[in-house]
């Protein structure tokens, strides 16, 4: 590399994760977004027993009592919301949309935050004030109008358990089970695959089983950006000698060599931590593969020398090993060297070294959902827990990276477009209104029903939905076809804009901010990636006097749209306590619910499988066997490549903070398509090259142009480029069949250089 172009912006990055550059990058955050007299009060008060939960991941904290000051990102999604910044009436007056559409995602955002109830005007082309009542009074007569099942209620992670709650009593008192939400998006995968493997969609292991695991495998999730609070574990596990093996197509640095910002000898000494004890660099897609030579190799091992596998474990809890033993015998070593990219040896390393330790923990994330094969990804991760007995057990389990802050606790309160019959059995007993029992759209399946023409309205409880979602040659027109579209949120985004018939765009409070209704101050609940429910209360001026709850914009919503609802919303909304003795009622886990959150920390909703109990059909634990390893036979071409798309270090979702990827060392710039250097020599391309992509399945051309290309350690076969500017590569209906989750992380794409394509 020594005679490599210089291409601008474009360096290597040398140093660990964290350490100085995280904190001079908090500083930075606080600076460009916040009065510095408040930014300090803001910061403290995050993740504290009287303060409120950070927007920013799901990460747990022990007591809820973090050393947050110190997360680069946390604080960055802290000063995001906290901003000084205004998005006015008299702003829209002068900006029409059409011109606003011109600016890029990161602008939008950065404008500030939304003052008022804005109403679009398509005469002039611009947003403009209107009163709450007005606009709930016209959006409850054009509801009305409409088939419930044309109307799509869309969730993002961010949302309390009580607004959330109320979003879905809304929705189906109305007469649907159209739920799309994030987690469509994100980690349905999990959602549909662990309750098959283990009786319930969630993960298993607390933070204190970090302190007693004998090995962490990682695969396919990069915590030194998207959930920072975690390295503080690994730095830990790292420093008691505990194996690390990682599995990733790319070399993230904070998975190498991380300096924690608490810990003052590193600082002082600039000295860092190796994370990863092993980093196999995996294919994209290539994970199934990865995790049943694995397999095949204990078993192999078992046959040898015997007691290896939890035998006894796997008589008593487990039914499916025969199956799952001759599938894997019936594997061949050359076809998973081959879809895997890792050889036998590597892989017969990691199962000695899985087969030595007494308690493992396998954390995961979006590499291993976001494929065609993301529930079977999810469901080999828990064989190869089961193998050995890591469930139920101190120091083992399986550890899914959770999105959204309070993603994982908006599924548990009922956004779901496939209700169980009790949910809705008691939502009658309780509410005493009759819910719609069909089941209703996913994300991608709402959108697509929006592209048809079928769905006439779509109300966003926050979000971005038509940027997040695949493919948006065809969702950004479908936004433009609604009739009525509704958008609940704190910051303007390229959704907002994408206008309807009728569109309203509702500026709420955000979770750092004081919500005070009828009975006084209001703690809203959320429940982290442990399953820890608790508490959290907003300590800042809201950012206008206009704004209101998210829980209130719910309720005024639907109390003008159901004149006769058998829900009481004037008295929910003034007193959240009441919502949630409604949840006490009709979820299970949530007993005495309004006493327990007043415990610093919360509490843990039950967890079965952490007490060896299996609430699946069988009342087992069930091994699953993935046939074949390959994720799609529709594509076959020499010079395919996959296309990952990637979070930058300074973005939340579609959420633009800051132009630069510090640890990738990428600056001021997103428009890069990282490329292994072989790869590159093979399409005769030089590191800075302009390329052009093109996207292999059938179906729509989906292309990208003028991508420069560069070098970068990423596994032989894959390539990467950032979310959301890549999603016009990514097909709508290219997904995992199970979950319904687009396969963001292995399109198949060809790539070519600029000058010679046309
Ligand atoms: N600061 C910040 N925090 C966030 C977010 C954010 O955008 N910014 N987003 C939040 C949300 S909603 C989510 S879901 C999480 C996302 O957190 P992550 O799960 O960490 O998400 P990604 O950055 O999309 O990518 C994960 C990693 O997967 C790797 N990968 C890609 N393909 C494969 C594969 O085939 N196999 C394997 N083994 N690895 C692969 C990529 O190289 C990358 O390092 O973070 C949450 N927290
Ligand atoms: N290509 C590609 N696409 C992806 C992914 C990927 O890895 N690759 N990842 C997917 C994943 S994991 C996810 S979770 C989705 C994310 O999809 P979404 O959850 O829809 O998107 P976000 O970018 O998180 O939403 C940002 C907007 O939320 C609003 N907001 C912020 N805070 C609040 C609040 O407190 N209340 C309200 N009401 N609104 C608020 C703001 O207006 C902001 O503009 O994207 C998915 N899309
Ligand atoms: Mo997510």
């Amino acid at each position: 590399m020594a005679n490599k172009r210089k291409v601008p912006g474009v360096r290597n990055y040398n140093g660990p994760a964290g350490g100085w550059g995280a904190l001079k990058a908090t500083a930075t955050a606080v600076r460009e977004q916040m009065d510095t007299f408040k930014a300090p009060m803001a910061l403290l008060r995050t993740n504290q027993p009287d303060g409120f939960d950070c927007p920013g991941c799901a990460w747990p904290d022990k007591e809820h009592k973090s050393t947050f000051q110190f997360c680069e990102n946390g604080a960055k999604a802290v000063t995001w919301e906290a901003t000084n910044k205004r998005v006015t009436p008299e702003f829209f007056a002068g900006h029409p949309v059409s011109t606003l559409l011109q600016r890029s995602d990161y602008e939008l955002e950065d404008l500030g935050r939304l003052t008022h109830p804005m109403r679009y005007d398509s005469a002039s082309d611009t947003y403009q004030p209107v009163s709450w009542d007005d606009a709930f009074a016209r959006i409850g007569e054009i509801l009305r109008s409409l088939d419930p099942d044309a109307v799509e209620f869309y969730t993002s992670g961010r949302a309390s358990n009580e607004a959330a709650y109320l979003f879905q009593l809304f929705a189906r008192e109305f007469g649907t089970n159209n739920f799309p939400d994030c987690s469509n998006m994100c980690h349905e995968p999990t959602s549909v695959g662990l309750p098959r493997s283990i009786g319930i969609g969630k993960g298993t292991v607390s933070l204190d089983d970090f302190d007693h695991c004998e090995m962490i495998i990682a695969m396919g999730h990069n915590p030194g950006t998207n959930h920072p609070r975690m390295m503080g574990v690994l730095h830990e596990a790292s420093r008691r000698g505990v194996p690390i093996v990682v599995f990733n197509p790319l070399r993230e640095r904070a998975l190498e060599r991380f300096a924690d910002p608490q810990n003052m000898l590193e600082m002082a000494t600039y000295r860092s931590t190796p994370i990863a004890s092993s980093y196999f660099q995996v294919k994209a897609g290539g994970d199934a593969a990865a995790l049943k030579g694995i397999m095949k190799s204990l078993l192999e091992m078992q046959e040898a020398c015997g007691d290896i596998l939890d035998n006894d474990f796997i008589a008593e809890h487990t039914n499916g090993f025969e199956a799952l033993a001759a599938d894997l015998a019936a594997t061949q070593w050359q076809d998973i060297v081959r879809e895997s990219g890792i050889s036998q040896g590597d892989l017969e390393a990691v199962a000695a070294a899985y087969a030595k330790s007494n308690a493992t923990i396998i954390t995961y994330g979006m590499g291993i959902t976001q494929h065609n094969e993301g529930t079977a990804n999810v469901r080999l991760i828990c064989d190869l827990l089961l193998l050995k007995g890591n469930m139920g057990k101190e120091g083992a389990g399986i550890c899914p990276l959770r999105g959204h802050s309070n993603v994982q606790g908006n599924r548990t309160v009922g956004i779901t477009e496939k209700p169980s019959a009790d949910f809705l059995g008691k939502l009658k007993d309780v509410l005493g209104f009759t819910p719609p029992t069909k089941h209703g759209h996913d994300a991608v399946r709402a959108m697509q029903a929006m592209v048809a023409g079928d769905a006439k309205a779509l109300i966003c409880l926050g979000g971005n939905f038509a940027v997040a979602l695949p493919d948006p040659g065809q969702c950004f027109a479908a936004m433009g076809k609604l009739d009525l579209s509704v958008h609940i949120g704190t910051k303007l985004n390229r959704s907002h804009l994408l206008v309807g018939k009728e569109t309203f765009l509702f500026p709420c409070l955000g979770r750092t901010e004081q919500d005070i209704q009828a009975m006084g101050p209001q703690a809203i609940t959320v429940e982290d990636s442990m399953s820890m429910v608790h508490a959290s209360m907003g300590k800042l001026k809201p950012a206008s006097g206009e704004l209101r709850s998210e829980p209130a914009i719910v309720a005024g919503m639907a109390n003008a749209t159901m004149p006769a609802s058998k829900v009481a919303w004037t008295k929910l909304i003034a007193d959240y306590g009441q919502i949630r003795e409604l949840i006490a009622k009709t979820i299970p886990g949530f007993e005495d619910f309004n006493a327990r959150i007043a415990k610093p920390g919360g509490f843990r909703l039950p967890l079965p499988p952490t007490e060896r109990k299996w609430t699946t059909p069988s009342g087992k634990a069930e091994f699953y066997v993935f046939p074949g390893l390959h994720e799609d036979k529709q594509v076959h071409s020499d010079d395919m490549l996959r296309l990952i798309t990637i979070r930058s270090h300074d973005q939340y979702n579609t959420t633009i903070y800051a132009m630069d990827d510090r640890y990738r060392g990428v600056f001021w710039r997103r428009d890069v398509l990282f490329m292994n250097p072989a790869d590159m020599e093979a399409r005769g391309l030089a590191h800075g090259d302009k390329v052009d992509i093109e996207t292999l399945t059938p179906g729509r051309k989906l292309r990208y142009e003028k991508l420069t290309a560069i070098e970068f350690n990423i596994a032989p076969g894959s390539v990467a480029a950032y979310y959301p500017e890549a999603n016009r590569l990514v097909p709508l209906d290219y997904m995992d069949q199970d979950s319904g989750t687009p396969s963001y992380k292995s399109v198949p794409v060809k790539v070519l250089s600029s000058e010679t394509s046309q």
